[in-house]
């Protein structure tokens, strides 16, 4: 398979996926300001919509959305990253990747944006904020959004709340959230992606 990545863009989320599932893959980086790849060629002849992540199987075939390329990743080795299609346990995963990509994911577009006024960024921030309590009253009970093992809802959390690095926003008000970025960062599989797209270093306990 092939990713179609822009580094510590949303599409960090099935690369952790895809390596903490163990399958082999092919990064793919694409440059989102030019919508190219680093050999010239253009992305949006691949895929119309622009954006990444894409995900490329080894059929030829695509499939894009942060939501579906995970779940695809994980039935590939059920059991590990998601439930069996079908159960109640599988539904409440689809809740949370529905709710991280439409209330968090998109929720956070504004504050990306140079030319949003500072009262509709500070709307943003505010909706955001009601979310990241969400988020944070369950993760105060347990170690991941569904229990205690970590899924690919986590993947994705993980890699949008990320983003709060580069958009210099504090999580210490919400310890539980800032607690899971910790403990997601600290997997081994989670650390070789971040290594991967150069936004970390190589930990010792990654290397173990
Ligand atoms: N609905 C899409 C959204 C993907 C998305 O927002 N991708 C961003 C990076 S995180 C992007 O590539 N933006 C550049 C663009 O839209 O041209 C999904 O779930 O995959």
């Amino acid at each position: 398979m092939k990713l179609y990545y822009a580094t510590g863009a949303c599409s960090l989320a099935p690369h952790i996926a895809l390596s903490e599932a163990g399958l082999p893959f092919e990064l793919v980086r694409v440059d989102l300001g030019t919508h190219k790849l680093t050999n010239g060629a253009d992305y949006t002849k691949i895929n119309p919509k622009g954006y990444v992540p894409l995900l490329e199987l080894d059929n030829g075939e695509r499939l894009s959305e942060v939501a579906v390329i995970l779940q695809y990743i994980a039935d590939r080795k059920p059991g590990t990253l998601a439930p069996a299609f079908g159960s109640m346990e599988r539904y409440r995963v689809m809740e949370w990747l529905n709710f991280v990509a439409t209330e968090i994911h998109k929720g956070m577009g504004p504050l990306w944006k140079a030319d949003i006024p500072e009262s509709v960024k500070k709307a943003a921030m505010d909706a955001l904020s009601r979310r990241f309590d969400y988020v944070a009253a369950t993760l105060a009970k347990q170690p991941y959004l569904t229990g205690s093992s970590f899924t690919i809802a986590d993947a994705y959390l993980f890699t949008i709340v990320n983003w709060h690095n580069f958009l210099k926003f504090d999580l210490a008000r919400w310890p539980a959230l800032q607690a899971f970025q910790e403990r997601v960062a600290a997997r081994p599989k989670v650390n070789d992606a971040l290594v991967a797209e150069h936004l970390v270093k190589k930990t010792a306990a990654a290397t173990a």
